[in-house]
C-alpha cells in the first residue's frame, strides 16, 4: 500500500503538524495533497488542544508546486471545476496561526502555499520562485496578488516575470521569510516556535491573527477600528484577567481559551 500523501503528527503540547509526504514528486501539489492539506487543517481547526499548526515537507522540497503531469492535459472546465482554491481558503481562513517550515524547494503553488501561512521559517538552502512562466501559465495561488503585497511591485516582477529561483537569504531580505535557520534545525525551529505560541491564551492569538489579516485588507483607519474593537472584546475573557492578575501576582498564568 502507499505511503499517506500528507501525514499528521503531535510533536509538541498544543502543536499539530501536518507533513506533505510525495518525495518522489518534490511534494508537489496533486488533488489528494491539496484535499487532505484542507481536510486536516479542518480537523486542527475544530480541535482544541491544537493551539498552533506546522505545515511541512521533506529535506528536498516544502513542495515544487501543483503537480504538473496532472494539470498538463487538462480542460478549462476540469481546471474549474478542481476548484484549487479551496485548500488556499482554507489555509486563510484558519483561525489558528500556521508556520510553514520550508527546506528545499518551495516554488509555485508551493511558494504561494508557503505565502499563505502566518510564519515562514526556511533552511538556509530552501529555493523558492514562482515559475509559471516557464510552463505557460500564470500563478494560481496568489502569486500575483500576495506576493507583491509582501515584497513590492518591483522585486515581485523581477521573479514573477523570469520565473528565476531565489533563495532563503533573498527571500529573507525581501520580507519572504520570517527567520532562517541551518537546514537541519527547520523542523524543529518551526515547533519550538509552534510550542512557544500554544502556550499564549488561545483567544488573543487568534484575535491578534484575525486582526493582522483583515486589517492588511483594509484602510488604516478600519484596521485600527477592528484592532481597538478587539481589544475592548478581550477584556470579555478570562484569559485576559488570569494574565493580568498572574502579572500582578508574580506567578506563571494559567490559560484556558476562555
Ligand atoms: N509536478 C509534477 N511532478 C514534479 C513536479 C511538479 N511540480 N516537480 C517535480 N516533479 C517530479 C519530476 O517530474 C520527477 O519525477 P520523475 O522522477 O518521475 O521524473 C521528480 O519529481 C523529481 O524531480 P526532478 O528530477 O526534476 O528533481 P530535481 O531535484 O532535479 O529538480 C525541481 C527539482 C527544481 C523542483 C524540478 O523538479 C522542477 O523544476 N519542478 C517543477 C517546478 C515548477 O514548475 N513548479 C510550478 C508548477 S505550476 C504551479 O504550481 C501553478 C500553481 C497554480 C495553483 C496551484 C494550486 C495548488
Amino acid at each position: 500500500m502507499n505511503a499517506p500523501a500528507v501525514i499528521t503528527e503531535r510533536p509538541a503540547e498544543g502543536v499539530g503538524l501536518i507533513r506533505i509526504n510525495r518525495p518522489e514528486a518534490r511534494n508537489a501539489l496533486n488533488l489528494e495533497v491539496r484535499r487532505l492539506i484542507g481536510h486536516y487543517l479542518t480537523e486542527m481547526t475544530d480541535d482544541d488542544s491544537v493551539r498552533c499548526i506546522v505545515l511541512t515537507g521533506n529535506d528536498k522540497a516544502f513542495a515544487a508546486g501543483a503537480d504538473i503531469k496532472e494539470m498538463a492535459n487538462a480542460s478549462t472546465i476540469e481546471m474549474l471545476l478542481r476548484g484549487t482554491q479551496k485548500m488556499w481558503r482554507t489555509i486563510y481562513a484558519c483561525p489558528k496561526p500556521v508556520i510553514a517550515a520550508v527546506n528545499g524547494f518551495a516554488l509555485g503553488g508551493g511558494c504561494e502555499l508557503a505565502m499563505t501561512c502566518d510564519i515562514i521559517i526556511a533552511g538556509e538552502s530552501a529555493k523558492f520562485g514562482q515559475p509559471e512562466v516557464k510552463i505557460g501559465i500564470i500563478p494560481g495561488g496568489g502569486g500575483t496578488q500576495r506576493f507583491p503585497r509582501t515584497v513590492g511591485k518591483y522585486k515581485a516582477m523581477r521573479y514573477v516575470l523570469t520565473g528565476d529561483l531565489f533563495g532563503a537569504k533573498e527571500a529573507f531580505d525581501m520580507g519572504l521569510v520570517s527567520e532562517i535557520v541551518p537546514d537541519a534545525e527547520v523542523e524543529k525551529r518551526a515547533v519550538v516556535m509552534a510550542a512557544q505560541i500554544a502556550e499564549l491564551p488561545p483567544l488573543a492569538i487568534q484575535q491578534t491573527k484575525e486582526s493582522v489579516i483583515r486589517g492588511m485588507d483594509a484602510s488604516l483607519e478600519t484596521g485600527l477600528t477592528l484592532e481597538t474593537r478587539t481589544l475592548q472584546m478581550l477584556f470579555a475573557s478570562q484569559d485576559q484577567k488570569e494574565g493580568m492578575a498572574a502579572f500582578i501576582e508574580k506567578r506563571k498564568p494559567k490559560f484556558t481559551g476562555r
